[in-house]
């Protein structure tokens, strides 16, 4: 965990809307920046976290709701991801979403235009979503019973894989303009997913990205992930992505 940029006071600046609220404004509350005895902090935001992230799973668990938790680093295509997924799979089950991010509602006004239900979270200084905003997140959608629930995570490829949200499971996504070594320079994300997600392969004839020197070091840190390789831009490989997420929920 980060001991300078304030993650683990992030709850404390969390502000959480809906697109289009007439009372959105960038409120931070105040907080004491304490970084004695570290350690033991650090600890109990994670123990807290980890309780409150296993009442979100048994929310889910009672409702039926798969929570698929994106991340990844800023720009990897999460979103443009989210609305093309959305577009293709809204009619056959209802879908939810949350979106993180430190400042503005840019990313849910893009999924609003989707017409699916959609919250903000604005973190502040804050590089990760945690159990207790996406506690507040799921008062304000109320989704439905047998729905998907997308929480696109602040884009950071480090804190968001210590925070336990009450997910299914995370699913990383990285793009081929990042370089295949992402994976092993990151590897508790690699390790504390389930899916990983190359995108942008339309770019592939533009860059020197290694695919299979990629897909090794992922397995290297965690044998058991299952890729799926595609370009939210042009479609390709969306199929059996999609075909995935219709097995759930
Ligand atoms: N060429 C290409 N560009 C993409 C693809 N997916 C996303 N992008 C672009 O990558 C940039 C960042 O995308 P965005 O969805 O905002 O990324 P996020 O920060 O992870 O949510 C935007 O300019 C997108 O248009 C893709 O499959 N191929
Ligand atoms: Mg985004």
């Amino acid at each position: 965990m980060c001991e300078t940029c304030g993650c683990g006071n992030a709850d404390e600046h969390a502000v959480i809307q809906k697109p289009n609220d007439p009372n959105y404004e960038h409120k931070h509350r105040d907080h004491d920046h304490d970084h004695n005895n570290t350690i033991e902090i650090q600890t109990d935001i994670l123990a807290k976290n980890n309780l409150l992230a296993e009442r979100n799973r048994g929310y889910f668990s009672a409702k039926n709701i798969t929570a698929l938790n994106l991340v990844s680093s800023p720009g990897s295509g999460k979103t443009t991801l989210l609305e093309k997924t959305i577009k293709q799979l809204k009619s056959n089950v209802p879908i939810n979403v949350i979106e993180g991010d430190q400042q503005t509602m840019r990313d849910a006004e893009r999924i609003d235009k989707t017409g699916v239900p959609v919250v903000q979270v604005n973190t502040g200084t804050g590089c990760h979503l945690d159990a207790h905003m996406i506690q507040h997140a799921i008062q304000e959608l109320d989704p439905e019973n047998k729905s998907i629930l997308f929480i696109e995570n602040v884009g950071n490829l480090v804190c968001p894989a210590l925070f336990d949200l009450g997910e299914a499971m995370k699913i990383v996504i990285i793009s081929v303009t990042e370089g295949e070594d992402k994976p092993q320079k990151y590897p508790h994300m690699f390790d504390a997913s389930d899916i990983c997600i190359i995108n942008k392969i339309d770019l592939l004839p533009y860059v020197d990205f290694d695919m299979e020197k990629c897909k090794d070091f992922a397995l290297q840190v965690n044998h058991k992930l299952k890729f799926f390789e595609l370009s939210a831009k042009t479609g390709e490989g969306m199929n059996h992505w999609i075909k995935w997420l219709k097995q759930k929920p």
